[in-house]
Formats: C-alpha cells, sequence, structure tokens
C-alpha cells in the first residue's frame, strides 16, 4: 500500500468523521448569550480575540508596567479586543497558536484575516444570531456534540439551571456536573450545601455523606449530567494523608453515587491556580501532578470510570502508562497549554503506540464557540498526519490496512471511544 492511498484514506476519514467533544465551556442561548455581559454563551470576534490566552499574550506586549491590569479590565470589551488586535495581529506577526486560530475560524467563515482593524468582522457578527450560529460552526468545525462545563457551585450557572427548565434540552449540547470546590475547599463547598438546605458540616458528622450524595444524585439528574468534572492542583493526592476530608468525599460520597449512576469522574489535573491574579482566568499555570493517585483510584475504585487529562507535558508518558494497566482509565485530551500541534503530534504519537486506538486524543476546550473551528482543525491535521505515519508502519510489518480500518480507527478516536465511555 503506497503512502499516497494512506494518505487520502486519513485525510478523507479525519476531515468527513463527526467529532463528539468531550470537553467545552460553551453552552446554548438559553444560558444568555454574549454581548450581554451576563450571558454565558461567548461567541463573535470580540470574544475570539479576547480569549484569556491571549490576554496573558498582550501583557507580555504591553507590559502591567505600562497598562495596569485594572486598567485594562476598566475598558470595554470592543476596547480590549481593540487593543489586543493591535498589538498581537497587527503590530507583531500572529504566528502563535491562540493568534493563529483567530484567523483560521475567521477565514473559514469566509471572513479575510488580514484586516487591519475589527470593523468588518463586527459588521458581519452582527448579522449573526447565537442559535443559528451554533449549527453554523458546528457544520463547519464537523462537531455533532458539544459536551459543556456546568460549575455547580457558580450563582449564575446555578441560577440558570434552577429557572430555566429547558437548560438540558438541547440535543446539541451534553452537560458535566463540575464541582471543583468540592475537592479544592471543602470546608467551603460545606458552608454552601449548608445554605442550599443540605446538612453537610467539615467534620462529616451527622448526616454529611448521605447529604453530600443526595446533592450529587439531584443535580446529576437536574442536569442529566454525563460525567462529573473537576479541575485539581498538582498537588492532589490519593489517598492523602494532608486531606482526609478529601479522601473520604471521594470514598464515601462521590465513588459510590457514580459507580450506581454508571457515569465516569473526569478528573483534569495539573491546574495551578492564579499565580498571576491580574490575568484573572489567564492568570494560571500548570503544575507536574501525580499519576500514583490516579492509579491508585483505578485500583480502588474498579467500578469506577475515569477520564483523566494531564496539563503537565511531564505527565504523559507516565499517565498513557498508566492507561494500559486499568481498562476504567481513559486519558483524554491534550489540555490547555498542552493544545499547540508540536505537543498534539508528540503525545498523540504517543497514545497510539502504547494504547492503540484506545484513548480521546483531543478536547476542544472552547470558552468561545467559534474556537470549535480552529481548534478540531489545528487538532485534526495533528492527527492525521501522525495516522499516516503509524499505518505506514504497519504496512512495513506486513499488514493490509484498507480503508475500512482507518474510517473504523478514526471514528473511534474522534467519537465513539467517549460515547461508549459515557456508555451512550
Ligand atoms: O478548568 C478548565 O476546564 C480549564 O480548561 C480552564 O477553564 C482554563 O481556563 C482553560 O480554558 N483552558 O483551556
Ligand atoms: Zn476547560
Amino acid at each position: 500500500m503506497s503512502r499516497t492511498q494512506i494518505e487520502q484514506w486519513v485525510k478523507k476519514a479525519v476531515w468527513s468523521q463527526p467529532v463528539s467533544d468531550p470537553h467545552t465551556h460553551t453552552c446554548p442561548p438559553v444560558f444568555g448569550a454574549s454581548p450581554n455581559p451576563e450571558g454565558l454563551l461567548l461567541w463573535g470576534v470580540d470574544e475570539l480575540v479576547t480569549y484569556h490566552y491571549l490576554i496573558a499574550e498582550v501583557f507580555r506586549a504591553v507590559p502591567a508596567t505600562k497598562l495596569p491590569y485594572e486598567q485594562y479590565w476598566a475598558m470595554s470589551k470592543t476596547e480590549q479586543a481593540d487593543h489586543i488586535w493591535k498589538h498581537l495581529f497587527v503590530e507583531r506577526t500572529p504566528i502563535g497558536e491562540a493568534c493563529r486560530g483567530v484567523l483560521t475560524a475567521l477565514e473559514r467563515l469566509g471572513l479575510d484575516p488580514n484586516e487591519k482593524s475589527l470593523t468588518k468582522y463586527r459588521k458581519w457578527f452582527a448579522k449573526q444570531t447565537p442559535d443559528k450560529y451554533i449549527d453554523k460552526v458546528m457544520q463547519i468545525a464537523n462537531v455533532d456534540l458539544i459536551t459543556m462545563t456546568n460549575p455547580v457551585f457558580d450563582d449564575q450557572e446555578r441560577g440558570i439551571w434552577e429557572r430555566q427548565p429547558k437548560a438540558g434540552g438541547d440535543p446539541r449540547f451534553a452537560a458535566v456536573l463540575r464541582i471543583d470546590p468540592l475537592l479544592r475547599d471543602w470546608p467551603g463547598a460545606c458552608a454552601n450545601l449548608s445554605s442550599w438546605g443540605y446538612e453537610a458540616r467539615p467534620d462529616f458528622s451527622g448526616k454529611t455523606v448521605d447529604e453530600v450524595r443526595r446533592f450529587l444524585v439531584h443535580w446529576l439528574d437536574k442536569m442529566r449530567a454525563v460525567y462529573v468534572a473537576t479541575s485539581l492542583p498538582p498537588e492532589f493526592r490519593y489517598p492523602d494523608p494532608r486531606n482526609p476530608a478529601g479522601d473520604r468525599f471521594i470514598r464515601e460520597c462521590l465513588m459510590p453515587v457514580l459507580a450506581e449512576k454508571g457515569k465516569p469522574w473526569a478528573m483534569m489535573i495539573g491546574a495551578r491556580l492564579r499565580v498571576n491574579p491580574g490575568l484573572r482566568e489567564g492568570g494560571d499555570a500548570t503544575g507536574i501532578a501525580d499519576v500514583m493517585s490516579v492509579i491508585n483510584l483505578c485500583h480502588d475504585f474498579p467500578r469506577s470510570k475515569f477520564m483523566v487529562t494531564m496539563l503537565a507535558r511531564e505527565n504523559q508518558h507516565e499517565l498513557a502508562a498508566a492507561g494500559r494497566k486499568f481498562g476504567n482509565l481513559l486519558p483524554f485530551g491534550c489540555w490547555w497549554f498542552l493544545n499547540n500541534p508540536s505537543l498534539v503530534e508528540e503525545i498523540t504519537r504517543m497514545r497510539l503506540e502504547l494504547l492503540g486506538t484506545m484513548f480521546v486524543p483531543q478536547h476542544a476546550d472552547a470558552r468561545v464557540l467559534d474556537q470549535l473551528i480552529y481548534k478540531w482543525e489545528h487538532s485534526r491535521r495533528v492527527i492525521a498526519k501522525v495516522l499516516v505515519d503509524k499505518y505506514v508502519d504497519l504496512t512495513l510489518s506486513g499488514y493490509t490496512v484498507t480503508a475500512k480500518h482507518v474510517q473504523r480507527d478514526v471514528a473511534l478516536l474522534l467519537r465513539d471511544n467517549y460515547r461508549e465511555f459515557l456508555g451512550r
């Protein structure tokens, strides 16, 4: 089989296969939409350009000593976008991945990405309506399911679910119960639960275990959540003698509920929050996490399912090796600072070699709807490149690779491994 033939099959399969995206921060219009400042659905050119990755970058071009953080945050959204466009897209070459992504998205929407100002783009976006625009973006990105992130401890998010019976009713989106405070700030989370009518106490006395379970079940059911998610710091350990409450929460509350419901726990490990608070969401950093803790969980809770992504490049090999030991562990995505072509290529290549087709290579992590377009295009290109090499290697071993093999593998990687792990 020639390399050219394999390239054709892979290209066709990778671009025609709809993606089920396992992790984003976008949502349907019922959650409110930008430019309404209260809207949770972010879309359009001003949101694309003010993505927190680009806010962090513009403060390298124009440091806080010249433009203090608070002065930037006091600007209107359009002023912020103009500032970023000027310094990162006009006065500098937008060669970095986050800049390049904006250009890809604009170009695929039919716009010329070489404009010196945002005026023409704004006019074009003003003619779109969020609901129809979601269809358009999903069609261009070839995405058939967008998994949301629904942080129940966020007042605005919780309020929408409480007020809007249709919050979970858009078939283009799947909900995820995001519960970071229960693991990052147990006493604070207990105080929240108490104020919402659950008898949860930091020392686990009284009915705490039953009540925390009742809370989890209530929200899993209400959201029809497909999994529970938590972002965890590099210091996360299981078991953790320094954090007995965390161990008890996992062992006595979370694991039994998820085992009963058959839902995975997505652990996103390695985010060191707000190392530079002035940048707000852009101020988080990465740190090396502990894969042994994931192994301990997979071993101790064989009936539970763990989707795991780690933020540090240094953790990727150990995590893939752990995936070989436990069928209840699904490594997924190249998260955040790893979502760059060079690292996606390295990680995807290594995962294919260690795990065959049994992992989920990517998630978009789109904060802004339109980012689905570029995040998936850029990832698809890299995934295709790696697959071609791997199929060529197979032919060198005498194996007959066919178009059917390629289609089947690509469907698993881009859609079905995730769906099957959810039990959908
Ligand atoms: O915690 C998360 O889900 C992260 O993805 C953060 O939201 C982060 O700010 C981000 O958007 N990374 O891509
Ligand atoms: Zn995320």
